[in-house]
């Protein structure tokens, strides 16, 4: 038998919140040892004991947003949504934002939402945030829309603009909206096609990166480029070195830089990967993450949305789960987003 649809969205949000939690410790750490990342884990889950847990942040704290409202609402309301960021982000403002999307929460409070999309196409003079902020906290919208692909699209985009306006910016929405939606619809008890994975991913960006004539972009069709980086990186025998992954494929805030990173680690955590003890592929998939440095909590939340809705909910580590701020609230989100949507 499967694995069902509602382990698969419980798998996705604990997954979410998982990477976020256990990855926000080592964010922006410049070098992260393999052994001591090892430790990390194994006490994790190891027996289970009382400690400090392990808070969420931004990553979180805005997908929470996003699912409670496709809850409450029972359909993407942008107005909703731009409102409770802003309650949330003013109940809990040290929750590790962004430096600049709090301006957009400021504007939106003092405009009293007359424009929730407005702010957010000021940000950076006008040219829009590329950072990964919209991919972060898309996931919900990915269980919500399972099964509708075109809506999927559609609305990951809109999500993404309350925030951010450039083009790499929910573009990068778009395409971890993708993937978790691929993941939901595989069954892991079948050997993961990896290339086939990848080109399925390629050839969906290729509807969305259509051309555009404008001369001064380098690239236009960047995330399909950064994909077939990752397919030659998969490919390699000896698996890719950390450096190489650093430098091709990125661990930064920007969408460009982490969201086809993310992916990469779902997909190459399939298989055995060195200085990484573990049998289980989704708790590989965090802790390969978490290595690469850099964004760690925002690479790790969006590997785990993905590696979650793939493997399902059973095959994440108890303990693991016990150390995370919330867990109850997110596989309780998992469960509502599940009976709205299949029972409709
Ligand atoms: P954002 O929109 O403020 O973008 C994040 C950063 O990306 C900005 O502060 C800029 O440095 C850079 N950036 C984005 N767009 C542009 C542009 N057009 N031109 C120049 N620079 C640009 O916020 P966001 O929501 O996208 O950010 C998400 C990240 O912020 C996540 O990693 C999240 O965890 C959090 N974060 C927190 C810390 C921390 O130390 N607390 C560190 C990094 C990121
Ligand atoms: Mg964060
Ligand atoms: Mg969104
Ligand atoms: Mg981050």
């Amino acid at each position: 038998d499967s694995i069902s649809l509602a382990s698969k969205f419980r798998g996705c949000l604990v997954g979410c919140l998982l990477g976020d939690c256990l990855g926000a410790p080592y964010e922006a750490d410049y070098v992260i040892s393999k052994t001591v990342l090892q430790k990390y884990f194994d006490k994790l889950e190891g027996p289970y004991f009382k400690s400090p847990v392990k808070q969420y942040t931004d990553d979180a704290a805005m997908t929470k947003c996003l699912a409670e409202s496709l809850i409450a609402q029972q359909k993407f309301d942008a107005l909703d949504v731009a409102k409770r960021f802003v309650k949330e982000y003013f109940n809990e403002p040290r929750r590790g934002y962004g430096q600049q999307v709090v301006d957009i929460f400021h504007k939106l409070r003092a405009q009293k939402f007359v424009d929730p999309f407005g702010p957010a196409k000021e940000q950076f003079d006008g040219l829009g945030s590329y950072g990964n902020g919209a991919a972060m906290r898309v996931a919900p919208l990915a269980l919500f829309c399972h099964s509708n692909y075109e809506e999927l699209l559609h609305l990951a985009r809109q999500s993404a603009e309350l925030t951010h306006t450039h083009k790499t910016g929910y573009d990068g929405a778009i395409l971890q909206a993708i993937a978790v939606h691929q993941s939901l619809h595989l069954d892991p008890k079948q050997t993961l096609d990896v290339q086939n994975f990848s080109s399925r991913l390629i050839e969906k960006m290729s509807q969305i990166e259509v051309d555009c004539d404008d001369l001064n972009i380098d690239d236009p069709y960047p995330y399909q480029t950064q994909l077939k980086k990752m397919q030659v990186l998969l490919d390699k025998e000896e698996g890719a070195h950390h450096k190489e992954v650093e430098n091709i494929l990125g661990n930064s805030v920007a969408a460009l830089y982490s969201v086809p990173t993310a992916i990469f680690c779902f997909l190459r955590a399939f298989t055995p990967i060195p200085e990484i003890e573990t049998d289980n592929p989704f708790r590989r998939t965090i802790q390969y993450a978490i290595s690469l440095g850099g964004d760690t909590d925002t690479i790790a939340n969006m590997a785990g949305a993905i590696a979650g809705a793939y493997y399902g909910y059973d095959s994440i580590n108890d303990n693991l789960q016990k150390h995370c701020e919330a867990i109850e609230q997110f596989t309780e989100y998992a469960d509502k987003l599940h009976k709205i949507t299949v029972s409709e």
